[in-house]
């Protein structure tokens, strides 16, 4: 059979809206088949839309010969189904739907990529293969119903708080966080580089704007083959006026812990769906603060890895101390030789006013005070290797009364992978971008 066009019919609900409440009463419904079962003289079928799914069940005898023959579909093709809402304790929801007539909108090939009915799962390369179809699983469905919960009540936290949003460029001129893992495209004649964070630009606004925040896309050309780095992430960035460290540290705990109760308010289905819900709990504040410098002994000591003062902590440090912290904790004080040029210096130099925020043995966030006096940054420049002309135009705003200022910069990624229970980032994310992966 050909497949048919939509004409005159609209959906008149999704799934969710069919309620008891419409017994009887007419509906039309419109999405893909997530299953089929022909018993003989009954057939079913789960048809899903966004926001679930509802039974739609051909009886022989009860629905017309026409509809019964019709209603022979493969997985995931694209229907519109018009019929009567009954209750009918067995389906799912208590609710089936008996058609009168049915849409065959489009089809899909007797085999399938992947396996869309939740009983096995496939390999996640064949799945990001097929991703636009592989959203539509149950799984993926509550994910990314958790991603735009987190988005959603991150925002208005920050509103409330008295936050403006901003939107500062993608394509920049030179780098922002030093000059490696730098994207370069052309512009136009000359060379430019996609941005890979939107630190300088939030610094700069927040002497505008004084308490800012942006949800963004950035850029790292990092050959990184872990199950937590992207090419392309989505950071959320703020930056707070007349404000240091320990006022940062105090807004994002603050700030994660608000984002979970609305995930647990909003997306209560999607985290049991997940089997999430005992997993990803409101955790207290104030969170626990360690300095560096107390890890780093944690570790040379109680834990048996030995790491030299000064030196980044490793995967490994990393994996242990999440055994050891397995909750939401902040590390600050971080050696300023591996601090980028923005961090202010502690009063001791050999540290910084920096912090990672941690849950368990991954980092979801990193932020601290920043420098906020010209000739220090200048020197900040060069005593990174850097070339202070080329943030000329950076280095003016602090010409014009820049105020001391202090903010993080949170991967949604991850925390979206933290609070889902994902084993590995690219499943956090729609398309994801790898050094290996540009498509889908
Ligand atoms: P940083 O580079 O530490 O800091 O990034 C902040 C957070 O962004 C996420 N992130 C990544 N996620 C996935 N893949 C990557 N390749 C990747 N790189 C970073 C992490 C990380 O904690 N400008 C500073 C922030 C600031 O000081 O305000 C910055 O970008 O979750």
């Amino acid at each position: 059979m050909l497949t048919e066009e939509m004409d005159g019919w609209r959906k008149t609900h999704y799934t969710k809206d069919v309620t008891l409440d419409l017994v009887e009463k007419e509906v039309i419904l419109g999405g893909w088949v997530r299953n089929y079962r022909d018993l003989g003289g009954l057939r079913f079928i789960t048809l899903q839309d966004v926001y679930g799914e509802r039974q739609i069940t051909l009886k022989k005898g009860i629905v017309s010969d026409e509809i019964f023959e019709k209603a022979k579909v493969g997985y995931q093709y694209c229907l519109m189904v018009k019929g009567t809402v009954k209750s009918f304790e067995k389906a799912p929801g208590g609710i089936e739907i008996i058609p009168t007539e049915i849409k065959i909108l489009n089809k899909t090939p007797e085999k399938l990529p992947i396996d869309m009915t939740g009983e096995t799962t496939t390999e996640l390369d064949l799945r990001l293969n097929n991703r636009a179809l592989d959203l539509r699983s149950v799984r993926n469905q509550a994910v990314f119903a958790i991603r735009g919960e987190i988005l959603n009540s991150a925002r208005s936290f920050l509103h409330d708080h008295d936050f403006k949003e901003i939107y500062t460029p993608k394509i920049i001129g030179s780098a922002t966080e030093g000059g490696t893992e730098l994207f370069p495209i052309m512009y136009f004649d000359r060379e430019a580089f996609l941005t890979q964070s939107a630190q300088l630009y939030k610094e700069q606004l927040s002497g505008v704007y004084e308490r800012v925040f942006e949800i963004g896309p950035s850029f790292r050309a990092e050959k990184s083959h872990t199950k937590r780095h992207l090419c392309e992430i989505v950071q959320l960035d703020m930056e707070i006026a007349f404000a240091n460290m320990k006022d940062v540290l105090e807004i994002l705990e603050e700030l994660v812990r608000n984002v979970i109760i609305g995930v647990r308010d909003k997306q209560m289905s999607a985290l049991k769906l997940l089997g999430m819900e005992d997993k990803t709990v409101v955790p207290e504040i104030p969170f626990p603060r360690y300095t560096y410098e107390e890890l780093l002994d944690l570790l040379n000591t109680k834990l048996n890895l030995k790491i030299e003062w000064g030196e980044d902590l490793s995967t490994e440090a990393n994996r242990k101390l999440g055994r050891e912290i397995p909750g939401y904790y902040y590390i600050t004080h971080w050696p300023m030789a591996i601090k980028p040029f923005y961090i202010m210096p502690s009063k001791n130099p050999k540290f910084s006013e920096s912090f990672d925020l941690q849950k368990g043995w991954l980092e979801l966030s990193s932020g601290g005070t920043r420098v906020h006096n010209k000739v220090h940054l200048v020197q900040a420049l060069e005593d990174k290797g850097l070339n202070p002309l080329a943030f000329e135009s950076h280095l003016r705003t602090f010409d014009f009364g820049m105020p001391p200022h202090a903010g993080f910069g949170l991967g949604i990624a991850r925390w979206l992978t933290v609070l889902c229970g994902l084993d590995d980032i690219r499943e956090a994310v729609m398309y994801p971008r790898t050094p290996e992966r540009l498509t889908p």
